[in-house]
């Protein structure tokens, strides 16, 4: 069960209009994704939803969006809060060529797409923060949740999901994420054209998602390091099982967090959570 307090001020959101789906698909030029937009007023989590739907056979670029998720999903566990009309909750199933080795290129790809549709609308420019959240000015914008399906040695599905705010206010959200979380309303000052940043990511998603399929990862590596704040930072990397300390070097070609310790050896990190020590 998720913590009581990330519930609390639900209640009080301000509502918005809902999406116009039509208004997301005029003027698509995009390969794979977008062509079939499943939309919802409410699901219990888009990527649920989408994992469905990729077992019954539907198709890659397939979108599931919806106006608010009940059980909107972070990694290991945790919980995505998910108001209703004013943000965006996206899945997107894709159906990639990559080894499941490589599968972790999918996320590290989609934080690349998201900063850059991202930063067309907001003055500030968005960061990555490994391995799959969106930070601007500091604080959490975005997130990308991967889930994927293995038949044997090859990929089934992989189902994308996104979670981005946009015309929430910090002042509504709840305490739990408050002080960590921002929105692109606080750099903008005015709502934001929900429609265009969908539009817009699909875009960019489909364009480096595209690049990763047919040219792999080193046309995406170097431009996630670009937006990799911490390289060459102290950090922190809390997993699972221990924590360790040293200093972030970038990624490995399966997308691994390489972090430098006192020694000058370099451990990998699969999974974990990175944190900045003595900023
Ligand atoms: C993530 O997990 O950042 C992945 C979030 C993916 C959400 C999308 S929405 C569409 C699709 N369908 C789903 O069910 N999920 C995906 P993680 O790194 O584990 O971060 C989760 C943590 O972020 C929580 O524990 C909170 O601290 C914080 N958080 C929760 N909701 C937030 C929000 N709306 N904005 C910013 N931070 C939030």
């Amino acid at each position: 069960m998720p913590p009581p307090d990330l519930d609390k001020k639900e209640e009080t959101k301000p509502a918005g209009l809902p999406l116009r789906i039509h208004q997301i698909q005029d003027g698509l030029t995009t390969h794979r994704l977008g062509k079939k937009i499943h939309y919802f007023t409410e699901l219990d989590s888009t990527n649920s939803h989408a994992r469905r739907l990729a077992e019954q056979r539907a198709q890659e670029g397939e979108v599931v969006i919806a106006e608010s998720q009940t059980h909107g999903r972070g990694r290991l566990g945790r919980r995505w809060v998910s108001p209703p009309y004013v943000n965006l909750y996206l899945s997107v199933i894709l159906r990639p060529t990559l080894p499941p080795i490589d599968a972790p290129q999918i996320t590290l790809m989609a934080a690349v797409a998201l900063a850059d549709a991202l930063a067309a609308f907001i003055p500030v420019l968005p960061a990555i923060k490994w391995p799959n959240d969106i930070l601007a000015g500091g604080k959490k914008l975005a997130g990308v949740l991967t889930e994927s399906a293995c038949h044997g040695e090859r990929i089934d599905f992989v189902i994308l999901g996104i979670g981005v705010n946009i015309n929430y206010p910090v002042e509504s959200m709840p305490d739990a994420i408050q002080k960590r979380a921002t929105s692109m309303i606080s750099f903008t000052g005015t709502n934001v054209s929900r429609e265009s940043v969908v539009r817009r990511l699909i875009q960019d998603l489909d364009r480096c998602y595209g690049e990763l399929e047919e040219m792999g990862f080193q046309t995406v590596a170097p431009r996630w390091e670009a937006r990799f704040e911490l390289r060459g930072k102290k950090v922190r990397v809390e997993m699972t099982d221990r924590i360790i300390i040293g200093t972030a070097r970038g990624i490995d070609r399966d997308g691994a967090l390489l972090v430098e310790n006192g020694r000058g050896e370099v451990q990998r990190v699969v999974a974990g959570d990175v944190v900045p020590v003595g900023d």
